[in-house]
């Protein structure tokens, strides 16, 4: 086992990272900008090393800073957390060439899962199911038509080197299509310098559902089920549960068992998260995050393990020690986003915490790096507190969550508790009757479903 880890990473993630590492008599190397000098898990960790400025390309994307904190306190292993460096496969190789351990998969599957196209085809062949499309890269008007004819309007062409939405036009006829293409194709260019673009099926009212995946060094590969995360603003997750409302027992199993059998193939090592559009009952993959996710949590709370101790434990080389048959899931988890933002406006809101007060009790837990007093730095992303709630279902969970977004308090800026007040009481979010659509169109847009 690791005697010190470097935990490459900021913010709440970074404190979670330090916990499971306290827990484990792991001592811990912070690494902060300037403008995290007074950040929760700085305070907390056994050393730390300041790496720069506060932009992130001068300290958390610094990787030769980075790397000289490692060697300078002689750290055996490294934390990349999420964001930032997370999926970064040169940063991996690179540590992997000082002599320390990426506590995350190897660089070789960090790169094949980041990109997009070789990635589709690569589970593709691994027998997981994917949204009907173009084999590779669509350049000419001639291939966009037959790929469209053979497949059947909407049609969605999506930059390769786009994500998180961006990049993505919807076609509805040939007209539609060839104008569609020209235009993907010029702004790929000009937004990603890389004008390569791809065609799908497109899915009109899905769902979010990811797998979350466990491997260790010898083959041992198990699904901890899925988490729903249809419920997104400008694809940014704002809600997210465990397990979602409307897969059963058995498409748990099929399409888990077919991600396990696909991680075994690959020969993966350490937490994945397989993502799927979700719709009239089939799953359709979307990509693979080779990374611990933000909200790891509710997958935490209904099977009662520890994803970044399983994390650590792989990355050092222990075996997983349970198989699929000791995966119970007990319960519904339910994760609200709370950003340093005004919930109306969704304007970011730095400053200091005038007054901070969290729920509690049972089944609560809040997961974040805040404190009174605490300055939040206006230079990273916004997410300030993740509320993870516990029922023995769904209702109770809901119900549970209702009392604990009444009961916290943040003093001192605009945050989104306010929308996830208003979330937790709406009758489309008790039935669980959403899809990915449904923030934008129907709770702000006033859509009918
Ligand atoms: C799609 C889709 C519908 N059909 N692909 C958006 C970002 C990237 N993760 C994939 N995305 C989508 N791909 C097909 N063939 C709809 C979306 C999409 C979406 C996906 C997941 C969560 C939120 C979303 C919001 C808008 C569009």
């Amino acid at each position: 086992m690791f005697k010190k880890v470097l935990i490459a990473n900021r913010g709440e993630i970074a404190l979670r990272i330090l916990r499971a590492c306290r827990e484990m008599g792991i001592k811990t190397v912070a690494v902060h900008s300037k403008a995290d000098v007074d950040a929760k898990h700085v305070r907390l960790a056994d050393e730390r090393v300041c790496i720069g400025p506060a932009s992130a390309k001068d300290s958390y994307l610094n990787i030769p800073a980075i790397l000289a904190a490692a060697e300078v306190t002689g750290a055996d292993a490294v934390h990349p957390g999420y964001g930032f460096l997370a999926e970064n496969a040169n940063f991996a190789k690179v540590v992997e060439e000082h002599g320390m351990t990426f506590i995350g998969p190897t660089p070789e599957h960090i790169a094949l899962m980041g990109d997009k196209i070789i990635g589709k085809q690569t589970v593709k062949a691994l027998g997981i199911p994917v949204v009907p499309g173009s084999e590779g890269a669509v350049t000419t008007h001639k291939e966009a038509l037959e790929v469209a004819h053979a497949m059947g309007y909407p049609v969605l062409i999506k930059a390769t080197a786009g994500g998180g939405g961006k990049g993505m036009k919807v076609a509805y006829n040939d007209d539609e299509l060839l104008d569609a293409l020209d235009m993907a194709r010029m702004e790929a260019k000009a937004n990603f310098g890389n004008e390569e673009v791809l065609m799908e099926k497109y899915l009109r009212k899905p769902r979010h559902i990811e797998i979350q995946i466990l491997a260790d060094n010898y083959g041992n590969v198990v699904h901890l089920g899925e988490r729903d995360c249809s419920i997104q603003r400008r694809h940014q997750k704002v809600w997210e549960e465990a397990l979602s409302p409307v897969i059963t027992p058995e498409q748990r199993q099929a399409i888990g068992g077919q991600c396990v059998d696909a991680m075994k193939k690959l020969g993966y090592r350490g937490l994945g998260t397989v993502e799927f559009l979700y719709e009239d009952g089939k799953f359709y993959f979307i990509e693979m995050n080779t990374r611990v996710q933000v909200e790891h949590p509710v997958t935490e709370l209904v099977t009662g393990l520890d994803l970044v101790q399983q994390q650590i434990r792989v990355a050092s080389g222990d075996p997983l020690g349970f198989t699929q048959k000791d995966i119970k899931f007990r319960g519904h988890a339910i994760e609200c986003r709370i950003n340093a933002e005004n919930s109306e406006t969704f304007m970011p809101s730095p400053g200091t915490i005038s007054y901070y007060h969290v729920p509690g009790g049972f089944g609560v837990r809040v997961d974040s790096a805040l404190y009174a007093g605490y300055r939040i730095p206006p230079y990273y992303d916004s997410l300030a507190a993740k509320l993870i709630v516990y029922g023995k279902d769904r209702a109770d969970c809901m119900d549970r969550l209702r009392g604990a977004l009444s009961e916290f308090i943040i003093g001192g800026i605009d945050t989104t508790l306010p929308l996830h007040r208003k979330l937790v009481d709406h009758p489309d979010m008790r039935s669980g009757d959403y899809n990915i659509h449904w923030l934008e169109k129907v709770f702000f847009g006033g859509d009918k479903k």
